[in-house]
């Protein structure tokens, strides 16, 4: 049976490839790290996770550039750097899943063209975003914003976002929240049951919905905690909450819901009644897995919610100049005046055996 095939960019997405490396549900997971620098994996997790250095000249990263990032992703790609992961991915079992921060240069940037040439395969792919908190500097939301129109542009239809939170360098929680989401997206955490229940061509059809969507999980040792988990974690938890008016008349949800407790049956309704009395849009199918099972008095409870509108982004239209500078006064485009417009360009030349050999610029 084919693997799946999960993909971290940069360091946001590296990192959380190595919390997925220690989940031992997902051990049979193929995981591939792209970066520009060559720190970001320990020796620890080098045995779980193939890691590709997309370092293209004298200097490692992006400084923040998107374009840079693209750039120097394509430039190994055209080498071939990425022959293997293409040749895993095209034989993966759906989906394949890409991680990225927004907000960066490399994963921001790389992402572009690896969901384009995986689109191209005809590959099923679902990025995985983490945007920066609205707190964040002007350059992370302007990563932000350009990366969804360019996903949009690649036609990336089925997507997650995760948002940072301000005021703090603690990624743990995120990055575990996301290894979750993966096992239950990948059909982990659904056990085998007699009454309802999901398999992957249920999910496959629920992660076709286009849109956004967003899938939580929580345990607790008694069903009213565990409804309260949920809730919050869906409502006001680290993937932004969908906005009522956002969502059109004609818009559909679909839904998955799974209860893992030793009265699963009798107890449904009381864990995910209230969660599904606040959706209020067209609800066109609900999947379930109802697993009644003595986990020593614990209980477990998922939810996924597909087919959302994009999450807010912060939009910033401002003019900048540099102070004292000897432009000062001229309009700018919306871009800060220091962003270097810098371009790659790949020459061959020839060497000493006559053979092409491929350099890559950035200037
Ligand atoms: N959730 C999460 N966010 C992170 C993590 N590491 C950095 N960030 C956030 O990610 C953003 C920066 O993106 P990075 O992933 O570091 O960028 P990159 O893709 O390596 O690109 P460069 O700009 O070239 O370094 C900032 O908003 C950080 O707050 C992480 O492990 N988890
Ligand atoms: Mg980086």
């Amino acid at each position: 049976m084919s693997k799946n095939v999960i993909i971290g960019l940069g360091n946001t997405g590296t990192q959380i490839i190595k919390v997925i490396a220690t989940r031992p549900l997902l051990k049979d997971v193929k995981l591939y790290s792209v970066d520009s620098v060559l720190s970001s994996v320990d020796l620890d997790s080098l045995t779980s996770i193939t890691t590709i250095p997309i370092i293209s000249d004298t200097k490692c990263g992006s400084g923040r550039d998107r374009d840079r990032g693209a750039a120097m992703f394509s430039y190994h790609e055209e080498l071939g750097s990425f022959e293997k992961m293409y040749e895993d991915a095209a034989d993966a079992k759906s989906p394949v899943i890409v991680i990225t921060s927004s907000a960066g240069g490399t994963g921001s940037g790389s992402v572009v063209p690896l969901c384009r040439t995986l689109k191209k395969m005809g590959v099923d792919v679902i990025p995985i975003i983490v945007t920066p908190s609205m707190e964040d500097p002007d350059s992370y939301q302007f990563n932000t914003s350009d990366l969804f129109v360019d996903l949009g542009e690649v036609g990336i239809e089925t997507y997650n976002v995760f948002r940072n939170k301000a005021g703090t360098f603690n990624y743990a929680p995120i990055n575990n929240e996301i290894a979750d989401l993966i096992e239950l997206i990948l059909g982990k955490r659904y056990g085998e049951t007699k009454l309802d229940s999901i398999d992957d061509q249920d999910l496959d059809n629920l992660l076709s919905t286009s849109g956004r969507f967003i899938g939580v999980t929580a345990k607790a040792p008694d069903i009213e905690t565990l409804s309260r988990e949920i809730a919050s974690k869906l409502f006001a938890g680290n993937q932004p909450v969908w906005k009522d008016e956002d969502i059109e008349a004609t818009n559909f949800v679909m839904t998955a819901m799974s209860l893992k407790s030793i009265f699963a049956d009798a107890d449904f309704g009381k864990v995910f009644d209230e969660v599904m009395s606040r959706i209020t849009c067209n609800k066109y199918e609900s999947f379930k897995n109802i697993e009644k099972i003595d986990n020593n008095g614990e209980c477990e409870a998922t939810f996924i919610i597909a087919g959302l509108p994009r999450p807010d982004i912060k939009i910033i239209d401002t003019e900048y100049s540099e102070v004292g500078g000897i432009n000062k006064g001229i309009n700018r485009s919306k871009r800060p005046g220091m962003t270097r417009k810098k371009k790659a360009t790949i020459t061959e030349q020839p060497d000493e055996f006559g053979n092409s050999i491929k350099k890559f610029n950035w200037h």
